[in-house]
């Protein structure tokens, strides 16, 4: 949804979840009228027990300090199911009791829904639970309604413009080089293991005009390296070739990338190595 409404990719999304770990600041500018919305995408307030998932609920907690507007995003219900808030939303709606800023309710994924009217009881469900100051139907993939999105959140914006009109983020690039190596890492392996994944950037230099990049995927068990590598290397040559296509793609320029992966057992039960290899504080 950030992607979509920046208008181009800055942060890592795929279907699994506790994709996104560390906040990210993404400031959407426009000049019609004047409007800046400093976006801090977190990760999800409801995640797995474990170290790591308690490490992601602080990481999102941290997020909303702050914040003059909470956009909620859950997706609308599938085809067949009853027009209810799910559990792990409910649990996440407590969380945010505490915050007395506007909560806006944008119900994503309205494309994958074919009886639209199917809203009006899951709307109502949501209302039930709190009252959101607004609520607002988007597909992030369609670009569906989310110009009515922004209008909602502008709205509840102070007045005044804080940026410099072609800042974007505060994350440095390397950041988000790891990110995309993560996320290649991730579409390619399943069940538990792209959880267990985190990238470190070992080296990241200019050599010749080109931009070398080493870095290590680390996995939570020693069995996870074998099939990151996978036969004959091909899963990490697969993930290595993805990563750079999305790298050179966000920067604008060729690179090199090189992976290792290895093995830190355990390391997302571990609540300081979850810490560590999860979180990018500051630099990455
Ligand atoms: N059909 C459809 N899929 C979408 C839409 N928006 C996002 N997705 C998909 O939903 C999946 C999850 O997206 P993420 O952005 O990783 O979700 P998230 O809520 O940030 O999840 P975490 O970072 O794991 O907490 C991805 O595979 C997206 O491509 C949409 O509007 N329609
Ligand atoms: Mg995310």
């Amino acid at each position: 949804m950030l992607n979509a409404l920046l208008g181009q990719k800055l942060v890592i999304a795929t279907p699994r979840p506790g994709t996104t770990r560390s906040c990210v600041l993404g400031v959407y500018a426009s000049d019609d009228p004047p409007t800046q919305v400093a976006f801090v995408d977190t990760p999800g307030l409801e995640r797995p027990k474990g170290a790591l998932g308690r490490v992601l609920i602080d990481s999102a907690k941290q997020g909303l300090v702050d914040c003059d507007v909470v956009v909620f995003v859950t997706e609308a219900p599938k085809a067949s199911a009853p027009p209810q808030v799910n559990e792990k939303d409910a649990t996440v709606l407590k969380t945010l009791e505490v915050s007395n800023v506007p909560v806006i309710l944008a119900i994503n994924k309205v494309d994958r829904l074919k009886a639209k009217d199917r809203l009006f009881g899951f709307i109502e469900a949501y209302q039930k639970k709190r009252s959101f100051d607004a609520v607002v139907p988007i597909s992030a993939t369609r670009g569906t309604n989310l110009q009515a999105l922004l209008g909602e959140i502008r709205e509840r914006l102070p007045e005044g413009l804080l940026y410099d009109s072609d800042f974007l983020t505060d994350r440095p690039e390397r950041f988000f080089v790891s990110e995309l190596v993560r996320e290649a890492a991730m579409l390619n392996t399943r069940q538990e293991i792209p959880y267990g994944i985190a990238c470190e950037l070992d080296s990241y230099r200019e050599e010749n005009g080109l931009l070398r990049i080493e870095g290590t995927l680390i996995v939570e068990k020693q069995s996870h390296k074998a099939i990151v590598i996978g036969n004959q290397g091909e899963t990490i040559k697969k993930i290595s070739t993805e990563a750079r296509e999305q790298i050179e793609a966000f920067l604008q320029r060729k690179v090199y990338l090189r992976l290792w992966v290895k093995a830190i057992p355990g390391w997302t039960r571990d609540p300081i190595k979850a810490r560590q290899l999860a979180i990018k504080e500051g630099e990455a």
